[in-house]
Order: structure tokens, then sequence, then C-alpha cells
């Protein structure tokens, strides 16, 4: 638990009521503290939640995942800058879920953000999994609730693709957006790692590079060969952009713009929601059985039932049904 967190679980009760009002109305500092309360999972976080359970559902959130190196965080700062010129306040989460420490990458990435450092409609936040049960598949939803409550219009989270993160990170966001390189061998890749399944919109970055079209080409093909579309279904656009000179990220936001359009009108943002919050307390209430499963070392609970299956009184079965409605009782 970090300094702060400690801190807070020393003053209770008052002080996250008080947090989370500092949060809403968009203090940085509130804000950062209320993500480190979720990264080191603190005993706070039930009331943490609570309390912000009223305040979030407006923000849109924009998953941004694709191969090391390929302009992520590039892209990522040039579409706050696009965004922030039209007035929104921002929220970028930059999720690392190789290592459990904050890495060089982060580090990069914070030079590339450094321009968005001193704009306070912005926020800004590196989360490592450290580790914890459920890593950064169950701090991830918390991270943005925090983020949405500060009042964020969008919230752009960033992925490394690392094959199953990837997936997740799709689980996670209202729209992904999928990031690709020429010369990277992509094509091949991204169908490997599913990529093609899990794209709302994508991205060819570095078309200053020899390739591009190429790669846009074999893309544009690829999505093709699976498509199984009825009318009225989204078909992601292929965006090429220059990141590092922010060329093209106009398009990159009217492609989200309207792919937003499209889900709200289908109906689809209410479905993916859904989804993602019956993941959401069903990895909770897992958690929470898995952690009374444990308690149950040295518990007589189970020695008694033990005693009756061999005594014939019961079967195993039988057993295991006493056993989990004693522990959700
Ligand atoms: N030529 C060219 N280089 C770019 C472009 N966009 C980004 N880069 C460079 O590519 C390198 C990697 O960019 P990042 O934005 O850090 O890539 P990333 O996907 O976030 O990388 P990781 O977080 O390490 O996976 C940097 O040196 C960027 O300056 C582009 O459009 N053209
Ligand atoms: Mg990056």
């Amino acid at each position: 638990m970090s300094q702060a967190a400690a801190g807070s679980a020393r003053r209770g009760h008052g002080d996250v009521a008080d947090l989370v009002e500092r949060a809403r109305k968009g203090e940085p500092r509130a804000v950062a503290r209320l993500i480190s309360l979720v990264e080191d999972a603190s005993p706070l976080l039930r009331e943490v939640m609570a309390a912000l359970a009223p305040l979030t559902g407006r923000a849109v959130v924009v998953g941004i995942t694709g191969a090391p190196g390929v302009g992520k965080s590039t892209s990522t700062s040039a579409l706050v800058s696009a965004l922030r010129r039209r007035g929104k306040r921002v929220g970028v989460l930059a999720v690392d879920p190789s290592s459990p420490f904050s890495g060089g990458a982060l580090l990069g990435d914070r030079v590339r953000m450094q321009e968005h450092a001193v704009d306070r409609e912005v926020f800004i936040r590196s989360m490592a999994s450290r580790g914890h049960l459920g890593g950064l598949a169950w701090a991830t939803p918390q991270a943005l609730r925090v983020l949405d409550a500060a009042g964020c219009d969008v919230i752009l989270v960033e992925t490394v693709g690392v094959g199953q993160s990837e997936v997740e990170i799709a689980s996670n966001a209202d729209t992904t957006v999928v990031l690709l390189a020429p010369g990277m061998g992509d094509g091949i890749q991204a169908a490997k790692a599913g990529i093609l399944e899990i794209g709302d919109v994508y991205v060819v970055n570095k078309a200053d590079r020899d390739g591009a079209d190429a790669t846009a080409r074999e893309l544009n093909h690829m999505l093709s060969l699976g498509e199984r579309r009825q009318p009225g279904d989204w078909r992601p656009p292929i965006v090429k952009t220059v990141a590092s000179r922010a060329e093209g990220v106009d398009e990159v936001v009217e492609a989200l713009d309207k792919h937003h359009a499209w889900l709200e009108r289908t109906g689809v943002l209410g479905q993916r929601r859904r989804a993602r919050l019956r993941e959401e307390i069903e990895a909770i209430a897992l958690t929470a059985l898995r952690e009374r499963m444990g308690d149950l070392h040295g518990d007589q609970r189970l020695d008694v039932l033990a005693d009756r299956v061999v005594a014939g009184e019961l079967d195993p079965y039988a057993a295991a049904d006493e056993l989990v409605e004693g522990l959700t009782a």
C-alpha cells in the first residue's frame, strides 16, 4: 500500500467521500490517489467504488492496441491534442500487462505525453499489474471508473499488444483502435493475434514509410475475407496516419465519432457495457469465493464433511454443495 493509501486507510470513512468529491471536481491529486488505491487493491476500494457508482457512465472509453513500437503512445498523445481542440476533457491510462513494475516503456511514454503534463483537463496515468490477484483485468475497469467520475469525456487506454491483453483491452473499451505499421509483417501477425476480430477502427501508422499502402491493402483484404456482415453492421475503416507529425489524426477522431454514433444508434453500446460489467462482477465474485475457500485450510467444517463422506452419510458432491452454501450464507 502506498503511503497515501495507508494514510487514508488510517483516517477512514470521511476521507473517501472527500477524496471522491475532489476527484469529481477534477483535482489531479485526488484522481491520482484514487487510482493508486485501485492499483494497491486497497481495503478502502469497496467504499470508493460505492461512492463513485452514481458519478459514472458518461465517459467514452477508447482502447488503443498494437505491437510494441508501432506508435501507440505517439498516436495517443496526438489524439489527446485533437480532442482537447474539441474542448474534451481527456483521460489516458497506459496499461503495461507485461511487467509488474513500471518499466522503461512507460518512462518513454511520459516523455511523449509531456506536452499535456500541465493541462488541467488531461489526466495521464500508467498502471502496472503489481502482481495482485486478477491483475490488470481486474484493476482496469476500476481505474476507468475513477477517470469517468472525474469528468473525462473520453478515456484512451493504451495497451501493448501481447496476445491475451489485446482481447482484454477490447473487452474494456467501447471502441477499439488497432494500430499497425508498414514493414512489420503485421498482416500475418494480425491474423495470428486475433486482431482482425477486435478492431473497430484500424490505423496504419508510420505512413511516411514505404509499404503503408501495401499494408492497408493487405489489411483490407484480410478484413473482407472473414466478412459475414449484415446490412447496417459496422465495417471497420482503415485510416493512414503519421502520428509523429499528427497527420491523419483528425480522420481517426472522425472515425471514432462515427463508431460511437453507430454504437448508440444500434444499442450495441449498452450491450458492450453490460457484457463488461457481467465479466467484472463475475471476477469480483470469484475472487471473493476463492478467498473464502482459501480461508478453509484448517477449517473444521472440511473435517466434519470429510468424516461424513467416510461414514457414508454424504457423497463428495453433496458435501461440496453444503460447503459452498455455507460459504455464501
Ligand atoms: N517514422 C515515423 N515514426 C513514428 C511515427 N509514429 C511514431 N513513431 C516513432 O516510433 C517509435 C515508437 O513510438 P511509440 O509511440 O513509443 O510506440 P508505442 O507503440 O507506444 O511503443 P510501446 O509502448 O513501447 O509498445 C518512436 O520513436 C516514435 O517517434 C510515424 O508516424 N512515423
Ligand atoms: Mg507506448
